[in-house]
């Protein structure tokens, strides 16, 4: 990271750690509900990305929008999605962020800024020059972080929509989760360059390979870019570099994945080192930490619960929510 990027305080280094566990909680609790045949869904874990997004949402403002995809659980509940609604959404409840008939893979709450989750791949990028350029054209400031894979980098979409966004100076941010595989393909079997972030020059764009687990760096380059988004300055590319604990969806068991590697980045996993980060310093107590994850288990089961007790939508929502006028 640049030496003059800012760093976490101490309250903000909290909210990140809140967040990533909130995540990494309700990953684990996805894992052990389809297991048990209580739900039945596509999940694609985020295990081991949780930094990303948690240290990145920490300095966007409540309108600010974001576009994600598939995998994209962590940036919803990073950016404030509500357990009760997720769960609702996953089980396809009528009480679900898209009244259930979005399921997991279209989770989307326009009403906090969650505008959209695609199974597309390459598609966030052009969705969110849209939101970028409203924005930019009405004057409101917001900023629009476009959520991606590394694969998704090969995808033409990706060069289309940072040459447009750079031309037009869009409030928009590229924020590419090197989790180092496609979908069971690695990073350089498919990708032509060492970096994602080299090609941001190539679009006349600060671009930056960063540790996307590390709390600090995260903070810093999202606030750095967020800031040049808010001010008018066009759009940045960050590479975050984090590396997926799973395989590519629930029933993958990743035996393309190489073991020494995959159990190098589990052995590192950020999370407990920033609990005992927090406790070291003296910025929250074993109590207060537990109190932390206690609580989002006690939430889970409550939502968990609400979501399977709550209904299936009926049959005549299936036309509605489809079109800007609604056909009956
Ligand atoms: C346009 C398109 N091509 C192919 C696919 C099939 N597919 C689904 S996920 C995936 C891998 C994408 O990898 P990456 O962008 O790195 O995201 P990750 O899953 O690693 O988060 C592919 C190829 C798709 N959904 N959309």
């Amino acid at each position: 990271m640049e030496a003059n990027f800012p760093r976490p305080d101490a309250q903000t280094l909290l909210e990140i750690y809140r967040k990533a566990t909130l995540i990494r909680r309700n990953d684990d609790r996805a894992h052990k509900v389809i297991r048990s045949g209580r739900m039945v869904m596509p999940f694609y874990s985020t295990k081991g990305q949780e930094i990303i997004p948690s240290a990145l949402s920490v300095s966007l403002n409540a309108d600010d929008y974001i576009c994600t995809i598939y995998r994209g659980i962590h940036d919803s509940l990073a950016k404030g999605l509500s357990l009760k609604k997720l769960w609702a959404e996953l089980g396809g409840r009528v009480t679900g962020s898209c009244k259930g008939k979005g399921g997991p893979m279209h989770i989307t709450d326009p009403s906090i800024g969650i505008m959209v989750t695609t199974g597309i791949v390459g598609s966030t990028m052009p969705i969110a020059n849209g939101l970028a350029w409203a924005s930019k054209l009405s004057g409101n400031k917001r900023v629009t972080i476009a959520n991606f894979g590394d694969g998704a980098s090969n995808i033409g979409a990706f060069h289309e929509a940072l040459n447009l966004a750079s031309l037009w100076k869009l409030p928009v941010i590229f924020m590419c989760q090197n989790n180092r595989f496609a979908e069971h393909t690695t990073f350089a079997d498919c990708t032509a360059v060492d970096k994602v972030s080299t090609r941001a020059s190539s679009y006349s764009m600060p671009g930056y390979t960063i540790d996307g687990n590390d709390p600090d760096e995260m903070y810093g380059t999202a606030r750095i870019a967020i800031e040049r988004a808010r001010a008018g300055e066009g759009p940045t590319l960050i590479e975050a570099m984090t590396y997926r604990h799973n395989g590519h969806v629930f029933g993958d068991d990743g035996h393309y994945m190489d073991a020494e590697e995959r159990a190098a980045a589990i052995a590192a996993d950020p999370l407990p080192k920033l609990r005992a980060r927090l406790i070291y310093d003296g910025i929250a107590s074993e109590d207060e930490i537990k109190a932390i994850e206690d609580g989002f288990e006690r939430e889970l089961d409550e939502a968990i619960n609400e979501a399977l007790a709550s209904p299936y939508p009926a049959l005549e929502e299936m036309k509605r929510d489809i079109f800007a006028h609604e056909i009956g």
